[in-house]
């Protein structure tokens, strides 16, 4: 992976604009349609158990977020994993609040043993809690940073058989055998609910377009930090509520060159 592909990775969302079927929690459903609208993707949600087989089939990627669960959505996340998996479709999981409650725990690990996912994105705690090391999380959010998120990744790759993204300070992205560190981002996304999320549809939008989903998750995190460096850059006097809005401006307008110049990324 270098500067060269990740630039390419980013043009073929805007030109292939490709569809990605969310089935994700009530906070961040506007904002992830947005941010994807942003990047270049097409975003659908779509819930229902009687349609998700046939839309997860047609889309470019599918995202299971299990944000707000409910019985009947892990049901539909099921079929749609399904569907996807029988249709070659990358399936990408945000399993958010993993370890604060053991529904959450238990119904990941229903989803993972039910569907193949590509890639698996989520603070450090929460991707400790899916494979079975228990971190601390206060709600949705990361309360425990003892863990070393890059051997953390690994195992997560290695176990699970997926791309395994851990984000944070900085970013960990990892097969189990290569693994890439990004430094690219700003705390204030913290300070924004959903920006997690958005990632992680992120990184669908990107599968949809690049196979080698190692290299999609490596160019969505240095993409969306960037755009996040930017949009800081230019709403520092005003704080979260105008960096918001501008990181959807900077999703949709973000430049190879800008790219070029501020990414930062290396192999480990
Ligand atoms: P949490 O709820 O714990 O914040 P999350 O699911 O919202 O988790 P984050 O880990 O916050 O996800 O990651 C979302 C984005 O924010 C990523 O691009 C990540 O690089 C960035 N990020 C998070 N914390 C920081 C930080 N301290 N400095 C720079 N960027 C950060
Ligand atoms: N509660 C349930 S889902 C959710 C909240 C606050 C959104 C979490 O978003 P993110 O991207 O993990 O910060
Ligand atoms: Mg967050
Ligand atoms: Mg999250």
């Amino acid at each position: 992976m270098n500067k060269e592909q990740l630039i390419l990775a980013l043009e073929k969302v805007r030109a292939q604009n490709p569809l990605v079927h969310n089935i994700t929690n009530v906070v961040v459903t506007n904002f992830t349609a947005n941010g994807l609208l942003a990047i270049g993707a097409s975003p659908v949600m779509a819930y229902a158990k009687e349609e998700v087989a046939d839309m997860a089939k047609i889309s470019g990627a599918l995202v299971l977020n299990i944000g707000t669960l409910s019985p009947e959505v892990i049901e539909a996340m099921i079929i749609a994993g399904k569907s996807a998996n029988e249709h070659g479709v990358p399936v990408i999981l945000d399993p958010v609040g993993a370890g604060a409650t053991p529904y959450r725990t238990e119904a990941v690990r229903e989803i993972l043993k039910e569907v193949r996912i590509s890639v698996i994105r989520g603070n450090a705690p929460e991707i400790a809690n899916v494979i079975g090391e228990k971190l601390a999380m206060k709600g949705v959010d990361a309360a425990d940073s003892a863990a070393d998120p890059v051997s953390l990744a690994k195992k997560a790759a290695e176990e699970l058989n997926t791309v395994a993204v851990i984000t944070g300070k900085e970013d960990v992205a990892t097969d189990g055998k290569t693994t890439y560190l990004i430094q690219n981002g700003h705390q204030i996304l913290t300070k924004v609910t959903g920006t997690g999320c958005l990632l992680t549809s992120i990184i669908g939008a990107f599968s949809a377009v690049e196979k080698d989903f190692l290299a999609a998750s490596v160019a969505s995190l240095v993409t969306y930090g960037v755009a996040a460096e930017i949009a800081f850059d230019l709403t520092e006097e005003k704080g979260p509520g105008s960096f918001q809005i501008e990181l959807l401006n900077q999703l949709a307008k973000v430049t190879g060159d800008e790219l070029l110049k501020k990414g930062s990324f290396i192999k480990k």
